[in-house]
């Protein structure tokens, strides 16, 4: 039970219990400057004085877990929060399977877990960094709140990271939480670990692709850990995932209103051809092959962040029981896969198709799957609406081997549907199928900071309710 309560009033929020362990809180207390001047030359840009209107989580029950106020991000308050413990949780995978959960590091697992916390570490920071000159072409108060929403619980979970570092694996812990501090995205020296986390994120509609999709790859890899053995991980990432719901929903919608705008504007000139993108353009909205060639950048960058489709790392942290599988505790089976095969897409002699290899191996290719799977449901919802108004176009994701820089795919030419193509086939048809300089700098013209109250660019639709059931022309961010 105590474990639950929340303390709210010492410098660091928690329920870890950070006031009965002096030694802990005197590493996070020790490492809180750094973070505070990472935030202050690394996070929102220009917005540091404004007050916005943030949740901030204060407990960890189901309900009732956030409250709703004006702050200043600096002040935001950063906590340490664990999902309530499980009564007599076991190891849900692999080879250890039903044992007791472990609620101290397994000696022989030690590096392998703390690599796997430390990129996951990694890639919160990283975000917040690629979101940084976002605020500053917000298009409306509604939006440039939900950025910072996203990027101040980013920063929180850089924090969970954190601590698990500083608890479990003492000197080590705290050199790592050093170094997450000194990694930058996009940075030439010391880049962040994974590749799309050193990619840009130009503009609203790239930050709208990256919550719908990169976020959810957080969500898989987080539900993934949820099902770790080593059970301080797996409480934290269960109360991550919490905060992460809210993250691709403001992708989703984000899409879905510019999705939304595009048509209108299409139906109120007579358009009737998407593709006539000069004339979609000339009345300032998106065009939707622009929105397409954005979704095939994203979606397929985000997938190498699964990593190879078969691995023997993913193997290994499986049957160690340090990460499971997407829903592991909901599957039916014998939760050690020692002599089952997936079926993993390769190229055979040049073309694509399905190859059974050893599950074990395959678990990679197989939290993917479920990734694509979970990323389908709004991409038709998106479809629902531009049919509904009348348009003929539809977004699809593009085959799994498209534009992958990271496992089988990596040294083959594939188009979005799926076709193995020559190199010079390729390039004649690239930039139909990823954005194009022309693309960008028409979005970048589109990107003009609009900050009066319930105002919005003429590029994306109002929300259908604000935050917290807010009036549409709330003051979202109050600026100084
Ligand atoms: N980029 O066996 P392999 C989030 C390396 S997002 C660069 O194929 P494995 C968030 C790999 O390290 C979720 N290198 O893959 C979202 C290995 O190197 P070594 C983040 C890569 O080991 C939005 C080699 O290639 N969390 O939270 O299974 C906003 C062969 O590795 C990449 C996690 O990822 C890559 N994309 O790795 C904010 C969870 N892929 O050992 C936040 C933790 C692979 O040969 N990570 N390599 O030197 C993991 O579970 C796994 O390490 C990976 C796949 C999923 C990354
Ligand atoms: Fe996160
Ligand atoms: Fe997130």
């Amino acid at each position: 039970m105590t474990s639950q309560l929340v303390d709210y009033d010492s410098l660091i929020p928690n329920n870890v219990g950070l006031a009965d362990d002096p030694k802990l809180r005197r590493a996070l207390e020790a490492w809180h400057p750094g973070y505070i001047d990472w935030w202050m030359s690394m996070g929102p840009e220009g917005f540091q004085v404004a007050d916005v209107y943030l949740r901030t989580a204060i407990s960890v029950e189901k309900d009732g877990w956030a409250k709703f106020e004006f702050v200043k991000m600096p002040e935001y308050r950063w906590g340490i929060l664990l999902a309530p413990p499980i009564e007599g949780r076991t190891i849900p995978c692999g080879e250890h399977y039903g044992e007791p959960a472990w609620q101290e590091v397994p000696g022989p697992y030690r590096a392998m877990l703390r690599r796997l916390i430390v990129i996951q570490g990694d890639t919160e920071p990283a975000s917040v960094e690629q979101q940084r000159h976002l605020g500053s072409v917000a298009p409306s108060l509604y939006d440039m709140r939900n950025l910072f929403q996203v990027n101040v619980e980013e920063g929180r979970h850089l924090w969970a990271m954190v601590y698990l570092l500083q608890k479990y694996f003492g000197r080590d812990g705290r050199e790592e939480a050093h170094e997450l501090l000194q990694r930058q995205s996009g940075s030439d020296e010391r880049p962040r670990m994974l590749g799309a986390f050193n990619e840009e994120t130009p503009d609203w509609l790239s930050f709208f692709m990256f919550t719908y999709f990169t976020d959810r790859d957080g969500k898989m890899q987080l539900e993934a850990l949820a099902q770790s053995g080593f059970d301080p991980l797996s409480r934290t990432c269960r109360f991550m995932l919490a905060e992460e719901a809210h993250h691709m929903f403001v992708g989703y919608t984000g899409v879905a209103r510019i999705v939304q705008r595009t048509c209108e504007a299409m139906n109120e000139a007579g358009i009737e051809d998407p593709y006539d993108a000069e004339a979609v353009r000339a009345l300032g909205v998106i065009d939707l092959p622009t929105i397409q060639r954005k979704t095939n950048l994203h979606f397929s960058l985000t997938l190498d962040l699964f990593g190879s489709e078969e691995s023997t790392n993913a193997a290994n942290f499986f049957n160690a029981g340090i990460k499971g599988r997407y829903h592991e505790d909901r599957l039916d089976d014998d939760h050690r896969l020692v002599s089952d095969t997936y079926p993993v897409t390769k190229l055979v002699s040049g073309l694509l198709r399905p190859v059974e290899v050893p599950a074990l191996n395959g678990l990679n290719a197989r939290l993917r799957d479920d990734f694509i799977d979970d990323c389908q449901g709004g991409v038709t919802r998106w479809n629902r609406s531009i049919a509904g108004s009348g348009i003929e176009f539809e977004i699809r994701l593009p085959h799994v081997a498209f534009n992958r820089a990271i496992g089988e795919f990596t040294d083959i030419d594939v188009s979005p549907t799926g076709k193995v193509l020559t190199r010079e086939d390729w390039k004649a048809h690239r930039d139909g199928w990823l954005p194009t300089s022309d693309d960008k700098t028409f979005v970048e013209t589109l990107m003009q900071l609009e900050v009066r109250p319930g105002r919005f660019a003429g590029w994306i639709s109002p929300p259908t309710k604000g935050i917290q059931n807010q009036p549409e022309d709330f003051l979202y961010v109050r600026l100084p």
